[in-house]
């Protein structure tokens, strides 16, 4: 069963309380579209259960953090992107974060470019 912490945002897409374009679900992992996208794909990934970050779920449960991987890639194959995509975790706000739930950003179908901003 999903943790719901009752404010937080991706919990309430999660509990379906707040519409998404979900394009995948499983008993661990939620995939919807970014509201607004980076890339011509860009999918979050966010696990069930509230975690505030990539490390903090990682300690308290490996095989959600793998399935954002694995998930991911399936979604990347379902959305035709070849192999070829990058995955981001922003952690804190100097790197980013604005959404305190742990979220797998998958962007491709464009080509990318190195440092990112
Ligand atoms: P980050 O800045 O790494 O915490 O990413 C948060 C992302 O969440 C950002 O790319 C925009 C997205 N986002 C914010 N609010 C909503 C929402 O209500 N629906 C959807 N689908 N995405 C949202």
């Amino acid at each position: 069963m999903a943790t719901e912490v009752s404010d937080c945002l991706f919990c309430r897409i999660v509990a379906g309380e707040i519409p998404a374009d979900v394009v995948h679900r499983s008993d661990r992992v939620v995939a919807f579209r970014d509201v607004a996208p980076q890339a011509p794909v860009h999918v979050l990934l966010v696990p069930t259960e509230h975690h505030e970050n990539a490390a903090v779920l990682a300690s308290a449960d490996a095989q959600a953090t793998a399935e954002l991987v694995t998930v991911a890639a399936l979604v990347a194959d379902a959305e035709g992107l070849d192999g070829h995509y990058r995955l981001v975790f922003n952690t804190g706000t100097g790197a980013g974060q604005s959404v305190f739930h742990t979220h797998l950003h998958l962007l491709g179908g464009r080509s990318m470019t190195w440092p990112p901003g």
